[in-house]
């Protein structure tokens, strides 16, 4: 396991590299070129100027999240080959500056939804909480609106304004994209992109539908144990993973993270950790980390892990915001740094009792 966190660059990010080098355990970032389309190739230089940052600050890139996936591709539109050709050369820039992991996913239209991204907590904390009996009165317009009025002027990953002024398009590009449609669509992106990742050794690590269920009638195909082990039967290439994101697939109690986990032995190449607390049915916030104060026993994840024999990077994930900070929701320093260690207490305490 290597501890990583998240970087969103330095013209978007509050955090900034010098802060991260100094959370103890953290050997480096998982970043992106936060500008970039679905779409778009990115530039050697780009990749390269990216990566001097990060190492100058005396960390390094442990993966890209993401490197988007177009909705052509997404959809299998007449277009979608040329899109996979611009991904196929971004990953063949990334496999040659030395950059072996790429998390993606394959959600229609939204990535992840929260219907509110700064709920009090007792503790006075806030946090990102989710509701479905609100999402099922409003529509999809009014949840773009929501977000950017919530959002404390950063722009929110998946939630690009660019991308949702188009809304109406993109929801008319999936009518008739079910399932079925949606995981071929899946199967012949990872058939097509394959060789270059063993070309480069990239691995590639798909995170689950968040939530784990269907969103504003979109199809979802990431969402448990037997649909990652079918997405997972698409290719017997080791470079063909996940993202174990606890958050994510916790989302649904039924989903034991556990046994997802020794289910999916071997091909898991990243994990995101973040605890929730359920309150009712369809209705979760995210907690602090440790276990005690949501609904997951992070102890059993993380021993999961060990016993898997991960060897990836991993990163707290959403925090809480604490102690005044302002940030984007979800990734502030203090909260994730607290997670950090904690997940970092739990490892070694793990590792030495097994020995
Ligand atoms: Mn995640």
């Amino acid at each position: 396991m290597r501890m990583t966190m998240r970087w969103f660059g330095k013209d978007y990010d509050s955090v900034s590299l010098e802060w991260i080098r100094q959370v103890p355990g953290v050997t480096g970032v998982i970043t992106t070129l936060y500008g970039k389309l679905p779409g778009e190739v990115w530039e050697r230089e780009a990749i390269a100027g990216l990566k001097k940052q990060v190492e100058d600050a005396g960390l390094v890139i442990a993966g890209i999240e993401s490197v988007n996936v177009h909705d052509a591709i997404k959809t299998g539109s007449a277009d979608r080959d040329a899109y996979i050709d611009a991904y196929i050369t971004t990953l063949e820039r990334l496999g040659q500056a030395d950059i072996r992991l790429v998390c993606y996913n394959f959600m229609p239209v939204f990535d992840w939804t929260r219907t509110d991204l700064a709920k009090v907590r007792p503790d006075g904390s806030t946090t990102m909480a989710y509701d479905q009996s609100l999402i099922d009165t409003i529509n999809p317009d009014d949840m773009t609106s929501l977000i950017e009025r919530q959002s404390r002027g950063f722009v929110m990953a998946g939630w690009e304004p660019e991308r949702l002024a188009k809304l109406k398009d993109l929801f008319a590009m999936y009518r008739g994209v079910d399932e079925e449609r949606l995981f071929e669509n899946l199967r012949y992106f990872i058939q097509r992109i394959m060789p270059v990742c063993d070309k480069y050794d990239i691995n590639m690590a798909i995170h689950p539908d968040d939530p784990s269920w269907s969103v504003f009638g979109l199809p979802r195909i990431v969402t448990g144990r037997e649909r990652l082990l079918r997405f997972i039967g698409i290719s017997d290439n080791v470079h063909h993973g996940v993202t174990l994101c606890t958050g994510s697939l916790g989302t649904n109690p039924q989903n034991d993270i556990p046994a997802i986990i020794a289910a999916l032995k071997g091909r898991i190449h990243f994990a995101h950790a973040r605890n929730l607390l359920h309150t009712a049915p369809g209705k979760f916030e995210e907690a602090a980390h440790l276990s005690a104060d949501g609904s997951m026993d992070m102890y059993a994840i993380m021993k999961a892990l060990h016993d898997a024999g991960f060897d990836g990077p991993i990163r707290p994930d959403h925090g809480r915001a604490i102690w005044g900070e302002v940030s984007m929701p979800g990734y502030g320093l203090y909260d994730r740094a607290l997670g950090a260690a904690y997940l970092n207490g739990l490892w070694e305490a793990i590792e030495k009792g097994s020995r």
